[in-house]
């Protein structure tokens, strides 16, 4: 009995693991790439409610953000859109990376990103743009995002909040080692987030640890792996 249940414990740790993707994405380059690297890497990826982006800043150095945008407005902040802030990283690197974690909230509609910083020219249109749950071609794919993007000229600098539209983060950049600065700070809930996010913003945790929950009860894997578990303790 005590096997039974051990096993069945284990078996069950190991779906709702397994139903949360965690992305890992460099923000500024790859790890151990020095110099000014003006990108995010993937650049593009999918991402089911409840997975994790974290958002590596690897840059070497680096002063970069993660802001939501919109597709024909790529280099503007998205009003109710999530913001990590500015984050200096120092020549020489830090150790360890400061991480950003954003949940997807919404994955029935593409999320599109880009880095704020102007220094020592707009990131954004030198190509520092991603796509989350964009199709892999044509409209509203990356290439379609990346084109806009590298048709501007400025960018937004205005700063938005943990919570976005479709994905939202629960803290601020972290950690941050000495030499690192975070710039922007975003608030918890930027005002403009307040109509359009709110509701999904206060609801994330409950919605998607309902989902875990729901999808315990639904995924069919786990009445195979609960008879797997029963037929090995019955050995
Ligand atoms: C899966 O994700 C949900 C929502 O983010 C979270 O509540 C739950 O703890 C996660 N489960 C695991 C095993 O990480
Ligand atoms: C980066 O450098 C560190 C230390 O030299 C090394 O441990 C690590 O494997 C390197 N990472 C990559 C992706 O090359
Ligand atoms: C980093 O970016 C912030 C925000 O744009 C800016 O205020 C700061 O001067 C930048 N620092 C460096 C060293 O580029
Ligand atoms: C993900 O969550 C959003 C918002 O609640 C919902 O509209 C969408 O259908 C969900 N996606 C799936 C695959 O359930
Ligand atoms: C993401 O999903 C879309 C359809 O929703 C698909 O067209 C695209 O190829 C997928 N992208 C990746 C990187 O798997
Ligand atoms: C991001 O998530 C990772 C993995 O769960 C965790 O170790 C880390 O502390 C988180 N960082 C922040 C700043 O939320
Ligand atoms: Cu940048």
């Amino acid at each position: 009995m005590m096997r039974f249940l051990a096993v069945a414990c284990l078996s069950i740790a190991t779906l709702v693991q397994a139903q949360n993707q965690t992305i890992q994405v460099q923000v500024g380059g790859t790890e151990n790439e020095s110099g000014g690297i003006f990108q995010f890497n993937p650049s593009s990826f999918n991402a089911t409610n409840g997975s994790v982006i974290t958002f590596e800043f690897s840059g070497n150095p680096g002063n970069h953000s993660i802001t939501q945008s919109a597709l024909s407005n790529p280099c503007q902040p998205l009003s109710g859109g999530f913001d990590s802030g500015w984050v200096l990283i120092p020549t020489g690197g830090v150790s360890p990376s400061p991480l950003w974690n954003l949940t997807v909230t919404d994955d029935s509609h593409p999320i599109y990103f880009f880095c704020k910083q102007l220094i020592p020219s707009p990131h954004c249109a030198a190509g520092m743009v991603g796509t989350i749950n964009a199709p892999s071609s044509g409209t509203g794919s990356l290439n379609d995002f990346l084109n806009n993007a590298k048709q501007t000229t400025d960018s937004g600098q205005g700063i938005g909040a943990l919570v976005g539209q479709g994905a939202s983060a629960s803290a601020d950049p972290g950690p941050l080692p000495s030499g690192v600065t975070l710039f922007g700070t975003p608030g918890a809930t930027a005002v403009s987030a307040a109509s359009s996010s709110t509701g999904a913003a206060a609801s994330t945790s409950a919605t998607t640890s309902g989902n875990a929950a729901s999808q315990m009860k639904f995924d069919p894997k786990i009445f195979v792996l609960l008879a797997a578990s029963v037929s090995f303790a019955l050995m």
